[in-house]
């Protein structure tokens, strides 16, 4: 068998699931997955999801501009979220289905996001914008770009949660054969520099059920979409 040279023995370990640790992983510039970051945070997360976030802005469908109900659910909270829809993609301060402002990032979103942006060399991260994403059996992102913020030098925080997922990521072009990542439950990715704008998107995601989430996978990306001061 052949493992990847930036594959070190704390990842083998995991992967084995003699311990549990974790790890930093480069992805390339500007890119780390930190390996099981989250665990420990995770129950919290979830259940402040829930009572924060979810109770006042459920899972959606959104629309994309070209008329196809995308397959992952969202949610957005923070003075920014996410808003795909025939118009065009957009942050928005107003959820559009409830009219009403997103629900606040809840504290240890916030404190959580800063902590890992600065484990990156990311100091001073202050997202504006939680886009949630959750993953049932088969749902998938295709290749895409993230471009609707308005500082590409502000990192992107990701934390995965729940069922795996394979993550693709490409390059800076549409034409770069993009590489497979695995994401499992925990996993925390921060995406600056020059990876901030690669192309990237998930796989459908495979059937099973996990403890925490049961049936799906929930990414949170914690983003700075505003200006710098609003
Ligand atoms: C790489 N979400 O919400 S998270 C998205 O797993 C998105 O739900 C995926 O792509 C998910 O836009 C991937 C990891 C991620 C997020 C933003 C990025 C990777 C990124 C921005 C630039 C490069
Ligand atoms: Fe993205």
């Amino acid at each position: 068998m052949t493992r990847d040279l930036f594959e070190d023995d704390a990842e083998v370990r995991r992967e084995e699931g003699t311990a549990a640790v974790s790890s930093s992983l480069p992805l390339g510039p500007g890119a780390v997955v930190l390996r099981g970051r989250a665990l420990d945070d995770a129950a919290m997360l979830l259940a402040d999801l829930r009572q924060q976030v979810l109770a006042r802005a459920p899972w959606r469908h959104m629309v994309t501009p070209g008329g196809f109900r995308m397959s992952v659910a969202m949610s957005n909270c923070g003075a920014l979220g996410w808003v795909a829809d025939r118009g065009g993609y957009r942050y928005d301060p107003r959820d559009p289905d409830s009219g009403r402002p997103w629900p606040p990032m809840p504290a240890s979103f916030a404190r959580f996001a800063a902590q890992m942006a600065a484990g990156a060399g990311f100091d001073g991260f202050a997202p504006d914008a939680c886009l949630i994403n959750r993953y049932e059996p088969g749902a998938r992102l295709s290749l895409h770009q993230d471009r609707d913020e308005r500082d590409f030098d502000q990192p992107i925080v990701s934390v995965s949660l729940g069922l795996p997922a394979v993550f693709l990521f490409g390059g800076a072009t549409r034409a770069h054969k993009a590489r497979r990542v695995p994401l499992a439950h925990g996993d925390v990715v921060v995406w600056g520099g020059p990876a901030r704008l690669h192309h990237h998107g998930v796989l459908p995601l495979a059937e099973g059920t996990h403890p925490l989430t049961g049936r799906c996978r929930i990414n949170l990306t914690f983003r700075k979409a505003g200006p710098a001061r609003p």
